[in-house]
């Protein structure tokens, strides 16, 4: 029996249908397969989860991208389940109010009955499959009700919770009809996870007002010394651990001669454009992939950013396409994209390069090195690992960084140019900013700065910092 099981809304491995109609498992997107890796490197562990499609309940199986010890369990959703907790409760009511409401959450009675019910299906699930006095690590915004639900189930686990996404301002999370619900949900875990301290004393003020429970007032450190909240009896500590990247295997990509020629082969077969900008994210409404191509077609509208001299890359993730608020944020994107290259691109040299896909691991790489300013510029962000990926990848020490204040990463990559999102004449001063300081011993400086921090506080540190305190 595992000693611990990580619980997530997705399995590390999606089941995909190929033409011919046969079925195999596939690494699924997003990188908290990495994240994980680590912790369950030599445990008995577990991994329960959706195994991304509807109707199917596959057995217990084991796969290779997280080795043959451990098990992944699948939790079976029909396509209802699906429609209603994931894309509705997960992404049109709590993504939204997460991130500061940038688009209104949609509060729907019929949606949180079905996402409660799924929750209790990922609650049994853990509870079946963990040994007696497992540890079980519970992940992310769409499992907020599991803590309690599998305490209820099975008082003798130790149990974690990890929020990825930003936790909101109390006076926000307040409109959530079911904040009680959510907060005593949370309060089952032994441990609660944030990525900054500022989400966890959201948390924690909330935990008094909502539920009665006593807290402590103490400031809540990084890594160390969480809050304390005292709840029906027991004690959950709330903590700031801000997630990272395996920033080795970044840097060691940078470095890789490989990489080197391709970047500059990307240049190449870009024109050679004398200043390269980038944007790499999902394609999602709070990456503000609007905000960096206003204020890119501004710096051209003014002449302030010559368009024969430089050229934007964006590569975005098809993301969350079944929610309304998605289409709408991709027509935007095409259509500022469109505005801008009708502007002023030339034959054969838009000034916008767009690509709605996603990039294999050394073609990403080799876009970090070619490029001489990356653009994360989101309204709200949780953490942000493109910021950190950019960085570790420029072993060169070359590159700058314009970064959203309004980002998780922020708040420790401070070298970074960072921006209001909102002020569009501050975001296009910073892109010109960078641009303008290429190649000084300035911007060496901050870049050494930047990928020191990232090689300091890599995702293993992270994962050991959260588990350490569960422990404790
Ligand atoms: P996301 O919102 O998915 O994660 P982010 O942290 O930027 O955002 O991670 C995106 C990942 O996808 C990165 O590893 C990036 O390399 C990859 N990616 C994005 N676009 C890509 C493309 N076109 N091709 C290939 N890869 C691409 C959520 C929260 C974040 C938090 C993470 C981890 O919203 O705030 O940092 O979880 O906790």
């Amino acid at each position: 029996m595992p000693d611990l099981v990580v619980v997530a809304n997705r399995l590390p491995v999606d089941l995909v249908t190929a033409d011919d109609g046969s079925e195999h498992w596939q690494a699924a997107p997003g990188g908290l397969v990495t994240a994980l890796a680590p912790a369950l490197e030599g445990r008995r562990g577990a991994w329960v989860g959706w195994p991304g499609v509807p109707d199917v309940a596959p057995e217990p199986f084991s796969d290779d991208a997280v080795g043959p010890d451990v098990m992944l369990h699948p939790v079976p959703l029909g396509a209802d389940e699906v429609a209603a907790h994931y894309e509705g409760a997960a992404n049109a009511t709590l993504w939204p109010l997460y991130h500061d409401v940038v688009v209104a959450p949609v509060y729907d009675r019929d949606w949180w009955e079905v996402h409660r019910r799924v929750n209790e299906r990922f609650a049994d699930a853990a509870a079946e499959v963990a040994d007696e006095g497992a540890t079980v690590w519970v992940q992310d915004y769409q499992l907020q009700l599991v803590p309690r639900m599998l305490r209820e189930r099975r008082p003798d686990l130790r149990i974690g919770f990890f929020l990825h996404i930003p936790f909101p301002p109390v006076e926000l999370f307040l409109q959530l009809p079911w904040r009680r619900e959510v907060v005593e949900g949370l309060l089952g875990a032994d441990l609660v996870g944030f990525h900054t301290p500022g989400g966890a004393a959201n948390f924690r003020w909330l935990a008094q007002r909502l539920c009665d429970a006593t807290i402590d007032d103490a400031p809540i450190g990084l890594r160390e010394a969480p809050g304390e909240v005292r709840f029906e009896g027991r004690t959950t500590r709330v903590g700031a651990f801000p997630i990272s990247i395996d920033s080795a295997t970044f840097a060691d990509r940078g470095a890789d001669p490989a990489t080197v020629d391709r970047a500059k082969e990307v240049r190449a077969e870009l024109g050679d454009p004398e200043v390269l900008l980038l944007g790499v994210d999902r394609l999602d409404y709070t990456k503000g992939i609007d905000v960096r191509l206003r204020a890119f077609g501004e710096l051209l509208d003014t002449g302030r950013l010559d368009p024969a001299r430089t050229m934007l890359v964006q590569v975005a993730t098809p993301s969350r396409e079944r929610v309304e608020a998605y289409r709408r944020t991709r027509d935007e994107v095409d259509r500022t994209v469109g505005r801008i290259n009708g502007d002023h691109g030339g034959l054969g040299r838009p000034a916008v390069h767009y690509l709605h896909r996603s990039l294999p691991p050394a073609e990403l790489a080799a876009l970090y090195l070619a490029a001489d300013v990356a653009l994360v510029t989101p309204v709200r962000d949780g953490m942000n690992l493109v910021a950190k990926e950019y960085v570790a990848t420029r072993s060169d020490d070359d590159g700058a960084l314009v970064l959203s204040e309004f980002t998780g990463a922020a708040e420790e990559l401070t070298e970074a140019h960072l921006v209001n999102p909102h002020d569009l004449d501050g975001v296009a001063a910073a892109i010109e900013a960078a641009v303008a300081g290429r190649g000084t011993d300035e911007a060496r400086r901050r870049m050494g700065a930047l990928r020191a921090q990232v090689r300091e506080n890599d995702v293993a540190r992270w994962a050991a910092a959260f588990l350490t305190a569960l422990d404790g």
